[in-house]
């Protein structure tokens, strides 16, 4: 068989098989064959057919993984937060800052006020740490516009990243991410406007993927966020959840109920909430960098989606306000330390379960048929790659067509 490219001499996680949180399909002296940037063999080499081809790419006995997914980021906005980090650390409290207009309004300000090549600019340093660490896909939100306008503006740097980039992007609107201050506390009014003028807008110009809201008390209700999420269905747009991160408003059931793609966060969550999303097959996406950056101490209920069979991924959250980070690695290792994820967990939640944390199955498993998306790595076992801190092993990324 004719092949665009064989990588050989490798070990495969293929990430192939096993239940919702297990099965990392290893393999022994593998092959990869690639076709037109799809995967059209994967295997032991014993097993494979005669391949011929094009470019042979040597691993040296190194670990191939599907490419990673970060599936969940606002990694698009403009300014940055450091002063106000270190106003914390000398002892601000949130409310001190954020009447000292700082907090997510000053990141709303600074959006609004760039230039789309301004976002692209200072949003390539971020992209580039996360393919450094073999990111082939990852999701950004809007949400740091709150206008139609800037919502739109984030939306579309986001999608014009892959010009400048060999990097696969999802976009999701969050404009029901925290109240703009022309609202003037009035959250149903921006509601309205979110459900009746925004949604309609961003899906007639084909500039999401998806929808999310954030369901907190300092944000929206459970009633304003099914608006959001019945808004989205009208609009055929799935929907995913900032749910049950700081209290338990029973957002993970909510986004079971409306068939969410994932809910994301869910210290507080329950175990109904739990069994609910396993029943609906909806992704519980962890961020344990949000949970270390703002010092939470509730641990989300990881035995409980065990028991239910809830698919766990985990993603980055990077963001300027509650998860500065970049690092797909290093939210492995945190994954693992402070929620006692095990190896197969984190593996799967960057790949496997972040693909179907976006709806995707085209990615996240190395199988015939899906994206010859790539990440070979310098260890000697997977669990070298949950296990070290700062230490980048990635020897080479490859995305397919
Ligand atoms: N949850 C968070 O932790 C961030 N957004 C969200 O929905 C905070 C974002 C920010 O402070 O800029
Ligand atoms: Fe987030």
């Amino acid at each position: 068989m004719r092949v665009d490219r064989l990588f050989r001499d490798a070990r495969l996680a293929t990430m192939a098989g096993g239940g919702p949180n297990g099965g990392l399909g290893l393999i022994e002296d593998g092959v990869v064959a690639t076709e037109g940037g799809r995967v059209v063999y994967v295997g032991a080499r014993a097993d494979a057919p005669r391949l011929d081809p094009v470019e042979t790419v040597r691993c040296e006995g190194r670990w191939i993984t599907p490419g990673l997914i970060d599936c969940h980021t606002h990694l698009v906005y403009g300014g940055d937060r450091a002063h106000e980090f270190e106003l914390r650390l000398k002892g601000a409290s949130y409310e001190e800052i954020a009447r000292a207009g700082g907090g997510i309004v000053s990141t709303v300000k600074a959006t609004r006020s760039a230039k789309p090549r301004d976002l692209v600019d200072q949003t390539l340093p971020r992209l580039d740490a996360l393919i450094a660490e073999g990111v082939t896909t990852l999701e950004v939100k809007s949400g740091y516009g709150l206008d139609l306008e800037t919502e739109q503006k984030q939306l579309q740097v986001a999608r014009s990243l892959p010009e400048h980039r060999d990097i696969g992007v999802v976009t999701t609107f969050l404009g029901a991410h925290a109240l703009p201050p022309e609202a003037n506390g009035d959250k149903q009014a921006y509601i309205d406007l979110v459900c009746h003028k925004m949604i309609p807008a961003i899906a007639r110009h084909g500039l999401a993927d998806a929808v999310d809201a954030f369901c907190e008390g300092i944000a929206f209700s459970v009633e304003q966020t099914a608006k959001v999420f019945g808004a989205a269905k009208a609009h055929g747009l799935p929907v995913k959840l900032h749910a049950d991160q700081l209290s338990n408003l029973h957002g993970a059931r909510l986004a079971a109920d409306h068939g969410a793609l994932s809910a994301d966060h869910l210290e507080y969550t329950d175990e109904a909430g739990a069994a609910a999303m396993a029943k609906t097959g909806t992704v519980a996406v962890l961020l344990p960098g949000a949970y270390y950056f703002i010092r939470e101490t509730q641990v989300p209920p990881v035995a409980h989606f065990r028991k239910h069979g809830t698919a766990i991924a985990l993603a980055t959250d990077s963001n300027p306000g509650s998860s500065p980070l970049t690092s797909p690695l290093l939210t492995m290792n945190m994954g693992a330390t402070l929620f006692r994820l095990t190896v197969e967990e984190c593996l799967l939640g960057f790949t496997r379960n972040a693909a179907r944390a976006l709806g995707r199955d085209d990615i996240g498993v190395l199988e015939p048929g899906r994206r010859a998306d790539i990440a070979i790595w310098s260890v000697e076992q997977p669990a070298e790659l949950v296990y070290r801190i700062g230490f980048n092993p990635l020897y080479q990324r490859y995305r397919g067509a």
